[in-house]
């Protein structure tokens, strides 16, 4: 098979945060068997505890907004699909091979004569999010390509030179901050069409000169956007993996301090700089670099093991891949309302946030599939609430499906249930010295008591205990359901169980 340029090119550009620097951000952790001396390490371990590290922990959903000139295109152009030219709907500018338009780039690059969203209201989206049941959103101020959805000071290629001029990111964060939403910027640190963002090491000294302007734009650009918009809770960094960006760790571990000293609560995740000897995401030393594993997009922890206790969201999409606006899904499988319940409820599980993206059109509109999915998953976010913020781990697992136990009172215990079990009763396990044990169940959602007996099978040196919950036949389950579970000294609330007949 041929492959053009621009399709290598692509594809090492997709590798390089992977394979070209240390990437340790899934799967298995390794520590080095001896310390390793690292000077540009972590500013903020351990796991901070301060209000607004607290609040990140009980945001349970959050939002993600992919937005900007890609949205024009929905990964398509005049009828011919990118989907085998591009590796992603926002990437449609790097769209190569056989299928792409003749003078791409160029037409992608003049777009921005033409973002004019006449059906933007961030008010809209913020009160939709809100319905959905979202506590914080992540959205776009500039991806890859370089649009600046703000009017930035430091460059021209930005929302206030296409024909809407409006400020964007001014709209959304104060639309999603009065609904009581939290706000963090996205902000793509590589830039496609900035000819000072050299990409490999600078050698000559032009290169050097040019990288060195990209610093202090860089650096410009999140001052302002800190200024602009204190309102702002944190930020969302990518395109980090530059090696100018790896080699630059002096510089970005002082900007982190600096944007960390303009605002002291302000929350980065793992994605924005490296140590001195190129370990992203963990230092050298295998520490956590920034306030939350940034690593877990479209993919999630295996166990709460693997995540040593450090705070962590999963960013998912809709379609299996494609964070900005897809014209044409034909084919493609978007997640449902179910699905997302699932990823949800099993990110709480493990103590993280579950943060869905969605890719308004260039109207400004979301699709029908989002719209359905905010309006259900919103009921269902209502309704079972007290099971899904303001939540932690329970150390026990269920065939049913996912454990979650209040924060503020040990004793309440919610069972999300994935798979209702077909004699309709939920046989819960618990170890047999357990102190807390089932003392009394109720569906959540609509508070109705729940019939809860003890079960002793009597398996032969047996470490468990069982109770089995009843669910009522007549209950209509289209969805995942919570049982809140209200946990009893095992002393007194075994004796008031009856056994039951099995
Ligand atoms: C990046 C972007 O390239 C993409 O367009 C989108 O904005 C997404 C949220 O972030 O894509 C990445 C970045 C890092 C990994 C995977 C996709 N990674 O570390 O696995």
């Amino acid at each position: 098979m041929k492959r053009n340029k621009i399709q290598i090119l692509l594809m090492l550009a997709m590798l390089s945060p992977l394979s070209l620097v240390k990437a340790q951000w899934t799967g298995k952790r390794e520590k080095p068997a001896k310390t390793i001396d690292v000077k540009y390490g972590t500013i903020t371990r351990p796991n901070r505890t301060d209000s607004a590290m607290v609040a990140f922990r009980n945001y349970g959903l959050g939002q993600f907004i992919h937005w900007g000139l890609y949205a024009i295109p929905g990964n398509e152009w005049n009828g011919i699909s990118a989907r085998q030219g591009a590796p992603a709907s926002e990437w449609i500018r790097t769209w190569g091979g056989p299928t792409a338009p003749k003078n791409w780039l160029n037409i992608y690059d003049n777009l921005y004569k033409q973002f004019n969203p006449k059906n933007f209201d961030a008010k809209i989206w913020a009160k939709r999010a809100k319905e959905m049941g979202v506590k914080y959103l992540v959205f776009t101020t500039k991806h890859h390509d370089g649009f600046c959805l703000w009017p930035s000071k430091y460059s021209d290629y930005t929302v206030a030179n296409s024909p809407y001029k409006k400020d964007i990111v001014k709209q959304v964060v104060d639309a999603y901050t009065e609904q009581g939403i939290d706000v963090f910027l996205y902000f793509s640190v590589t830039e496609w069409t900035n000819k000072d963002c050299v990409t490999s090491i600078p050698k000559t000294a032009d290169e050097k000169a040019r990288f060195d302007r990209f610093l202090k734009y860089t650096k410009n650009q999140l001052l302002e956007l800190q200024t602009n918009y204190p309102r702002i809770k944190g930020f969302w960094f990518d395109g980090t993996w530059d090696r100018s960006w790896v080699n630059s760790y002096e510089f970005t571990y002082n900007l982190e301090k600096e944007l960390r000293k303009n605002n002291p609560n302000l929350i980065i995740g793992s994605r924005f700089r490296n140590d001195e000897h190129g370990s992203r995401h963990f230092d050298s030393n295998g520490v956590l670099l920034g306030d939350y594993e940034q690593g877990w997009e479209r993919k999630m922890p295996a166990n709460i093991d693997i995540l040593d206790g450090n705070d962590w969201d999963c960013v998912m999409t809709i379609p299996p891949n494609g964070w900005g606006y897809v014209k044409n899904t034909d084919g493609m499988y978007l997640k449902t309302t179910d699905d997302v319940i699932d990823l949800l409820m099993r990110s709480r599980s493990m103590n993280g946030n579950f943060v869905l993206n969605f890719g308004p059109d260039g109207d400004g509109n979301m699709s029908k599939h989002e719209n359905e999915l905010i309006t259900d998953l919103g009921k269902w976010t209502k309704a079972n609430a007290e099971g899904i913020y303001n939540v932690s781990h329970f150390p026990l697992e269920s065939k049913y499906g996912y454990y979650t136990v209040s924060k503020t009172d040990s004793t309440s215990l919610f069972l999300t249930v994935m798979n209702r079990p077909v004699n309709n009763i939920l046989r819960v396990v618990f170890p047999k010295n357990s102190k807390l044990i089932p003392a009394s169940a109720i569906l959540l959602d609509s508070q109705k008591d729940l019939i809860l007996k003890k079960a002793n099978i009597g398996f032969d040196r047996d470490q468990n205990m069982y109770f089995d919950i009843i669910i009522p036949e007549d209950l209509q389950s289209k969805r995942a359901f919570l049982v809140k579970i209200k946990l009893g000294n095992a002393k007194t609330a075994e004796d008031k169980l009856m056994d039951a007949k099995i």
